[in-house]
């Protein structure tokens, strides 16, 4: 059957027609840890009877994640948001901090955990990442850092960045939490910036079921962020800055080693997916694929699109609300934005005004389902679901109309 034929001849589920899944499929599943080497890593800790506090195990996935993103330190801790806000600490920034808004909430409370105000930068349309120009006119006397999110493992414009933080003296911490994996201008994604942050959740490409790291080049930098993940103590002697608990147990470090050993594999097979959906959503009218430029490899860690309502007949909540009844649970990452979180709405960078851009992304975009359990039948599936919901646009809107 021809593919036009397969798309028109499919009843949307919300119509009466079959769910495209017989069982929910979500936006992503986690990568399962190999259980032979995690089983043999427990009964080793377990031994040893050592759990925590700079153990071998977190050391040694501290070392080996080092090597993987060729950078000179890892150090390891027990979620992503708390890497981030010890970093901003290690790095003794002041004032303001320029961050987008379109990122999940965890970027921003981390710069106001840090004691820091965040200013919010509009994004660029295509790639979804913090506009280079609009960063500089936000740069203050108070500004000491940016903190750029490579978002959907999609890398920011590094050598603009960097370029803009040397002339004005500022700090870069990058949110990598999406983009282990990625790189940019064949430079693994964790090289760039004074520091970089990755989150190590079982939403990850590479997890420790919680967890995350800071990584980096300057061996100082190192010890600060070691002493400051716990408690600040430097020696037994000595404690210095306020430090908090932020370490990663033994436990957390053997699910790392043991997702660790899979993780190249399920890099690869996302992107061919990532790839595939590419080509097949490319051909449908109405939707929108976001902009990888092309001195980066994408990691594969979700595949987030925009629905161009008035091309594809639907608004984006009525395709994720007809995509659920086909058994395809989507998200919509990151709406509503961080600047309209309660917290943040009264900065007059938060102001709609002022990022028209990142409004326009939130009310479009819709993250589809994308991980290594999947095939290329089961994108097909997803696809077919979403071209059947244009072809039937008109009865679609009616019927949710009717439920609501
Ligand atoms: N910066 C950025 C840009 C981030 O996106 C994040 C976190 C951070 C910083 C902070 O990093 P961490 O402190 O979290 O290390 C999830 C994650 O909890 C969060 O880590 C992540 N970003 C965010 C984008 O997504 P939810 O609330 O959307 O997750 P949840 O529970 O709805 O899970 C999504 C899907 O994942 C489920 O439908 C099924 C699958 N799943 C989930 C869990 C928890 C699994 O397969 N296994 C699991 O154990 O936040």
């Amino acid at each position: 059957m021809s593919e036009v034929h397969r798309h028109l001849d499919r009843q949307p589920a919300l119509l009466g027609g079959d769910s495209a899944f017989p069982t929910p499929i979500y936006v992503t599943r986690a990568l399962a840890p190999d259980a032979e080497i995690f089983g043999q890593r427990t009964a080793g800790i377990f031994r040893s009877r050592w759990f925590t506090n700079d153990g071998p195990t977190v050391q040694e996935l501290e070392e080996l994640l080092a090597i993987r993103l060729g950078v000179s330190f890892c150090a390891a801790f027990a979620s992503g948001t708390v890497a981030l806000q010890t970093a901003l600490r290690a790095l003794d920034l002041s004032g303001e901090v320029i961050t987008t808004p379109f990122t999940f909430p965890a970027t921003v409370h981390a710069i106001t955990w840090a004691g820091l105000s965040p200013v919010f930068c509009d994004v660029d349309p295509e790639t979804y990442n913090v506009d280079v120009r609009r960063v500089e006119e936000l740069i203050s006397p108070r500004t000491s850092a940016i903190l750029p999110v490579h978002v959907f493992g999609n890398p920011c414009d590094v050598l603009a960045l960097e370029k803009l933080a040397r002339s004005y003296g500022l700090k870069i911490v990058y949110d990598a939490a999406h983009a282990f994996g990625s790189s940019y201008l064949e430079r693994s994604i964790g090289s760039w910036g004074d520091l970089t942050v990755f989150s190590f959740h079982a939403t990850k490409i590479f997890h420790t079921a919680e967890g995350g790291a800071a990584v980096g080049q300057d061996p100082r930098l190192c010890e600060r962020l070691a002493s400051l993940r716990n408690f600040g103590i430097v020696n037994e002697e000595e404690v210095r800055g306020i430090g908090t608990n932020g370490k990663m147990s033994e436990l957390h470090a053997a699910v790392g080693l043991a997702v660790l050993e899979r993780s190249a594999e399920e890099v690869e097979t996302r992107q061919r997916l990532a790839a595939y959906y590419d080509e097949r959503l490319s051909a449908v009218e109405g939707v929108v694929l976001q902009r990888f430029p092309h001195e980066a490899i994408r990691n594969g860690y979700n595949f987030t699109i925009e629905i161009d309502a008035r091309r594809f007949g639907l608004c984006r909540d009525e395709v994720h609300i007809a995509l659920r009844a086909e058994n395809i649970i989507t998200r919509k990452y990151f709406s509503p934005l961080c600047s309209e979180n309660e917290s943040y709405r009264m900065l007059p960078s938060a102001d709609p005004k002022k990022l028209p851009n990142a409004h326009r992304l939130a009310s479009r975009i819709l993250s589809l389902p994308l991980y290594g359990d999947l095939d290329f039948a089961d994108i097909d599936r997803i696809v077919d679901a979403l071209v059947a919901l244009r072809t039937h646009a008109g009865k679609i809107s009616e019927a949710i109309a009717c439920r609501q």
